[in-house]
C-alpha cells in the first residue's frame, strides 16, 4: 500500500490555495473562504475567483487575520462579470501564515437547486524575495438544496482526484482529526474540536474522529473506480459509481 500511495503522490514543494464550500437550503447570503496551506513562504498573492454572475452576486471581501498580521493589505475588483480579482500584498517581505487569507460573501439569488461552481483562476504567488511560487489551486462551490457530496470531494465533481485522496490519507496517517475553521473542508489532522458534523470518511461504527484503514481504503476504491454517488443503503452513505450529473443548475454547474 505504501508503494501505491507513494507512486500516486510524488512529493512536491508547491503552495496550495483552496476554496471552501457552502451548503444552503434556500437562496440567501453566504460566505466562502480562500485558504492558504503550509508550504513555501508566500509574501504576496493574486487570484481571480470565477462564478456564475447570473446566479451569484459577490459582496464583501474580508482579509483573514493572517493578512494584517503580516502587514499586508487586500484589494479586490470584479474585473468582469463573474470574475473577482483579489490582490494581497504589502511593502514588506513578511510571509503570510497558513489559514484563510480572505472570505468572500455571495448573495445567492439562484432559484434552481444545484451546484454553483467557484473556480480559482490565474493564481500568482510570490516569495519574500519576489520569486514566483508554484501553486496548486483547489476549487469549491455553493450547493443549493440537498447536498449529495462527500466531504472529501472538495471540487464537487462526484469523483476524487489524487489530491483529494491525499488529504484523507493525511488524516488517516495522523490517526486523529478535528474540526477547524482554518481549512477548506473544515477538518485538520490531530486532536481537537469535535463540534461539527463528522467527516464522511469517518463512519465505521459511528464517528470516532479518526480515519481508520478500511475507511481510507474505501476512498481509494472510489478513486480507482472513477466516481461515487450517494447511496443510503451503504454504511458510509456512498457507493462507487461512474460520475453522475448533478441536478440542473446555472451555467456554473458542474458537468459529469
Ligand atoms: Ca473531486
Amino acid at each position: 500500500m505504501g508503494v501505491l500511495i507513494m507512486g500516486i503522490f510524488p512529493a512536491t514543494e508547491c503552495a496550495e490555495l483552496a476554496l471552501g464550500r457552502a451548503v444552503l437550503s434556500q437562496p440567501s447570503e453566504t460566505v466562502v473562504g480562500v485558504y492558504l496551506y503550509p508550504g513555501p513562504a508566500v509574501a504576496a498573492l493574486q487570484f481571480d475567483l470565477l462564478f456564475d454572475p447570473e446566479a451569484l452576486t459577490a459582496g464583501e471581501v474580508l482579509a483573514g487575520d493572517n493578512i494584517a498580521a503580516a502587514g499586508k493589505s487586500l484589494a479586490h475588483n470584479e474585473v468582469d462579470a463573474g470574475r473577482l480579482r483579489v490582490l494581497i500584498s504589502g511593502f514588506n517581505q513578511n510571509s503570510i501564515a497558513a489559514g484563510p487569507v480572505c472570505t468572500i460573501a455571495f448573495d445567492v439569488g439562484a432559484l434552481t437547486e444545484g451546484v454553483y461552481a467557484l473556480t480559482l483562476d490565474q493564481a500568482v504567488l510570490s516569495s519574500p524575495s519576489g520569486d514566483s511560487v508554484t501553486v496548486f489551486t483547489g476549487n469549491g462551490g455553493i450547493v443549493l438544496g440537498a447536498n449529495p457530496f462527500h466531504t472529501a470531494d472538495a471540487d464537487l465533481d462526484f469523483a476524487f482526484s489524487a489530491h483529494e485522496l491525499d488529504r484523507v490519507i493525511a488524516l488517516y496517517t495522523a490517526k486523529a482529526h478535528h474540526c477547524t475553521a482554518g481549512t477548506h473542508d473544515g477538518f485538520a489532522p490531530g486532536t481537537g474540536s469535535s463540534g461539527c458534523a463528522p467527516h464522511h470518511s469517518d463512519y465505521a461504527g459511528g464517528a470516532n474522529w479518526r480515519v481508520d484503514f478500511p475507511e481510507m481504503i474505501r476512498l481509494v476504491q472510489f478513486y480507482n473506480l472513477g466516481g461515487y454517488r450517494k447511496n443510503a443503503a451503504t454504511e458510509d452513505g456512498f457507493s462507487a459509481d461512474p460520475p453522475v450529473a448533478p441536478p440542473l443548475a446555472g451555467k456554473g454547474a458542474r458537468q459529469p
